[in-house]
């Protein structure tokens, strides 16, 4: 009895000193590090100023210096809910149908049971949490039940609190949900919404522009909610509503309150996933006009200031230095992605797509690359860049390795571990990733920079008059992105070969 004590008393907290020194890696009891993941809404790769944007981003540059700016890190798919369904599942959203842009009222796309980022997360002790935008469904196959419990939705997949916008801001219903619960409904003014007819009697920005403080381009001109027409008609609710200029306070407000409510003990995980600067772009008016670069300019400056809140409670907290924070994207930029905000015309010198081919939805390069920035002031060192081919679809593998806590391979099969990659220990990253543009085109880029396009009729430009090129073509395409980042040069004619060896290889993970 007395040797087991001797143990417990001397030995054990010696060992404990010595791995802290050692690095906190193997430190899983004294030390885990809290993890803020920060997921924005179409920031593209050149929108943040140290990727050479124009508009001041002073907090998150100042983010990156801290640790490491990666060039060569990638969301798996051009829009949202495919690159947020990969990201926290571990699994290529393209592998099943119907994990598309989701409708505003689409039942859960990611069911309980399915091996996710949180409950990797969780398994480690870690109080886990989402605030923000959600997209990515809720409720069961007829969908959400928005005046009674909505399960289910982030708590049946490994979170333990939410605080989210159910679809995007442009789709009704314009409501937060917490936890199972629509945020401040009347029961006596039920919601209903509608993606098919006009239910209600809330006008429309198609009947009644006069009524728009931001004129609708394409779609978007069904309910007007705060002076704005969305996608989708939405009757009841009216205690509920949001404001769209409080988004950013609101969440900021919210995370402060998560991380407060924190336990001594165990550390936290936060998927904080911005609005900004998806559309409706409408600031608030502390940042409206601030730029000189329309709305759109304006809630990037938005977004900077969140992302200086956030690092200014953790500092509060004391929490800074021993917290990971990962900066990144779901998709490429956009300009008039459906109202009329002046987006291209205010664009000056800034160029939300550094050059590269295409945009969101695409299957160009600016469709997926994305501004991906990672610190940890307690382990990584700063001032760092790597230019190791990453991908999302890695952290489930990479914090689960990290965690020691294994996952579900059969589930998060796309997923790996790069954890080195990710503290700045080595830049050999991926052999080859796997891009996936609107409609499921894919796209596979290999570690020495090729990159082959598959065949696809759809059209050269996206549909709905956002003015993007595809990046479709209906023979195979490749590219030498090291030669030719911009993807000028078609060289498949050329390389015959390659084509051929590439396409099998995209197969066989296709076939996996
Ligand atoms: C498109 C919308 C676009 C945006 C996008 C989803 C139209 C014409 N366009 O269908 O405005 O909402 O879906 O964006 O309706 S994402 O970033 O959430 O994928
Ligand atoms: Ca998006």
């Amino acid at each position: 009895m007395k040797k087991i004590l001797f143990i417990f008393i001397v030995i054990v907290p010696f060992l404990q000193v010595c791995s802290a020194k050692n690095g906190s890696n193997i430190d899983q009891q004294t030390k885990r590090p809290n993890v803020l993941l920060i997921y924005t809404d179409d920031v593209g790769y050149g929108d943040i100023g140290i990727y050479g944007g124009e508009i001041p981003t002073p907090n998150i540059d100042a983010l990156a210096e801290s640790g490491i700016q990666f060039t060569n890190a990638y969301a798996s798919s051009a829009t949202c809910t495919p690159s947020r369904f990969s990201l926290l599942t571990g699994e290529y959203s393209w592998r099943k149908p119907g994990r598309g842009v989701a409708p505003g009222d689409a039942p859960a796309l990611i069911q309980p049971g399915k091996e996710t980022l949180p409950s990797v997360m969780k398994r480690a002790g870690y109080r886990t949490g989402v605030i923000g935008k959600w997209h990515l469904g809720l409720g069961g196959d007829e969908g959400p039940d928005w005046n009674g419990k909505i399960t289910p939705g982030p708590l049946e997949i490994g979170f333990d609190y939410s605080f989210i916008i159910p679809a995007t801001g442009d789709r009704v219903p314009t409501v937060f949900v917490e936890n199972h619960h629509i945020v401040g409904l009347d029961p006596d003014d039920p919601i209903e919404v509608s993606f098919s007819e006009k239910i209600g009697d809330r006008p429309t920005g198609k009947e009644h522009p006069e009524q728009l403080k931001m004129m609708w381009t394409q779609g978007h001109n069904h309910s007007i909610i705060n002076g704005i027409s969305r996608i989708g008609y939405m009757k009841g609710g009216e205690s509920a509503l949001w404001k769209d200029e409080d988004f950013a306070g609101t969440f900021v407000k919210k995370a402060q309150s998560f991380i407060q409510n924190r336990d001594a003990k165990d550390p936290f995980f936060l998927f904080f996933s911005t609005h900004d600067i998806h559309v409706p772009r409408v600031p608030h008016e502390r940042f409206a006009g601030t730029t000189g670069h329309g709305p759109r300019g304006d809630v990037i400056a938005q977004l900077d200031w969140t992302v200086g809140a956030l690092m200014d409670y953790l500092e509060q907290e004391d929490l800074r230095d021993n917290t990971i924070v990962i900066f990144s994207s779901d998709n490429g930029p956009v300009l008039d992605d459906g109202y009329a905000d002046e987006a291209a015309e205010k664009l000056g010198l800034h160029d939300p797509f550094s050059n590269l081919r295409g945009g969101k939805y695409s299957a160009f390069e600016a469709g997926t690359k994305v501004p991906f920035i990672i610190s940890w002031p307690a382990e990584i060192p700063p001032g760092q860049t790597s230019e190791a081919l990453f991908s999302q679809v890695d952290l489930l593998a990479s914090f689960a390795a990290f965690n020691k806590t294994g996952f579900d391979a059969s589930e998060a099969m796309d997923s790996q571990n790069h954890w080195d990659v990710l503290m700045g220990k080595t830049t050999q990253g991926r052999a080859a990733i796997v891009q996936e543009a609107i409609g499921r085109t894919l796209s596979y880029v290999t570690k020495d920079g090729y990159k082959y396009i598959s065949p696809s009729n759809r059209g050269p430009l996206i549909s709905w008059g956002v003015n993007i090129e595809t990046g479709f073509a209906p023979a195979p395409q490749l590219y030498n992105l090291n030669e030719d980042p911009q993807e000028i040069r078609n060289i498949a004619e050329k390389h015959p070969e390659l084509v051929s060896q590439l396409e099998k290889e995209l197969n066989k993970i296709i076939n996996k």
